[in-house]
């Protein structure tokens, strides 16, 4: 790799070689279809050249609906958790640049009328690419704004009709353990995977993640396509999905896997329940010095408690 890899100021096209990425006017091309002025704003000062630089977060000025600025691109970035590259944050930037996201399909398939394999282009011009400034609540309670682009999850399973049976949606990572040395690690259940029940992922905040500040999604966030769910703990926000299978069970996770006592299903983001090693009260906004109280459900209560009613959370954590 002739990736150099310098602390300051990085520049996506430094710690990602370009060809890696879709084509950038294909795939500004299919969100800014959709995306209107929000998107084009953020792509506009680097709409021309043929190179990417890093948007300025000190002029982006974009906020999260309660008013939070988003988080710097060098920090969204530049501090990752991705086991299948490193356990280290700060390391998965470099180790993943030579990830390989094209060609790339996402098959769907279980209890689906209409199964289907689409390809990563089909998926961007398919289906409307919007962009959504969410919070991501880290179990380890650290957080950080981001403005993805991505598109509802709905979308995508209300096309391939799933049937009455299919209760869960379970997600699976791909397994390339030549480009990816973290699943030579035999500690873990290789490939990652999650699931949400299936009125969860049909929720409107739940979408499929394609980039973020405008750009194609960078390796390190999990390029080219992940899940988001912004009301649940980020371990549930898989990245690099090849696989969605509608189920009539529960399916397994991998971290409920490795410590179920410590990581739920639900894995709602929660500041009543605790962690059994540490608090969830409160959390540390990336770039910021202070603690923040962590929001029940992330602060999405209003949209999303309506699927919790009558459980126990702290059982069912
Ligand atoms: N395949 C895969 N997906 C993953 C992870 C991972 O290790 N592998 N880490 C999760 C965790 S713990 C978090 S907090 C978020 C981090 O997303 P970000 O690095 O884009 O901020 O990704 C989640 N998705
Ligand atoms: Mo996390």
């Amino acid at each position: 790799m002739g990736t150099t890899y310098k602390s300051a100021r990085i520049k996506p096209s430094e710690i990602t070689p370009k060809h890696h990425y879709l084509s950038r006017r294909d795939f500004i091309k299919a969100a800014g279809l959709a995306a209107g002025s929000a998107l084009l704003a953020a792509c506009a000062p680097k709409a021309e050249g043929s190179s990417m630089s890093t948007p300025d977060p000190a002029t982006s000025g974009k906020t999260d609906e309660l008013g939070n600025p988003v988080n710097s691109f060098e920090d969204i970035t530049n501090y990752n958790n991705y086991y299948e590259f490193s356990t280290d944050k700060r390391s998965v930037a470099p180790e993943s640049t030579g990830f390989t996201t094209h060609p790339w399909t996402v098959e769907v398939t279980g209890l689906v009328n209409k199964p289907k394999t689409y390809a990563i282009e089909d998926l961007l011009k398919r289906f409307p690419q919007e962009e959504r400034i969410y919070r991501l609540r880290c179990v380890e309670a650290w957080s950080m704004v981001i403005p993805w682009t991505g598109f509802p999850l709905a979308s995508l399973l209300n096309e391939v009709e799933p049937t009455s049976n299919a209760k869960y949606v379970r997600f699976e990572t791909v397994y390339r353990p030549e480009e990816m040395p973290g699943q030579k690690n035999p500690l873990y259940p290789w490939p990652y995977q999650e699931g949400l029940r299936i009125d969860e992922a049909m929720n409107d905040l739940a979408i499929l993640g394609t980039g973020l500040y405008g750009e194609a999604l960078p390796m390190q966030d999990g390029a080219p396509i992940r899940i988001i769910v912004p009301w649940k703990y980020g371990f549930k926000s898989i990245k690099s999905i090849v696989k969605i299978e509608l189920t009539g069970e529960e399916p397994s996770t991998l971290w409920s896997a490795i410590q179920p006592n410590e990581y739920g299903f639900y894995a709602n983001v929660n500041p009543n329940v605790d962690h059994p090693r540490w608090s969830q009260s409160s959390e540390r906004r990336i770039g910021e010095l202070g603690r923040r109280a962590t929001l029940m459900f992330n602060g999405y209560e209003e949209q999303v408690a309506y699927l919790y009613k009558g459980m126990d959370l702290a059982k069912n954590y």
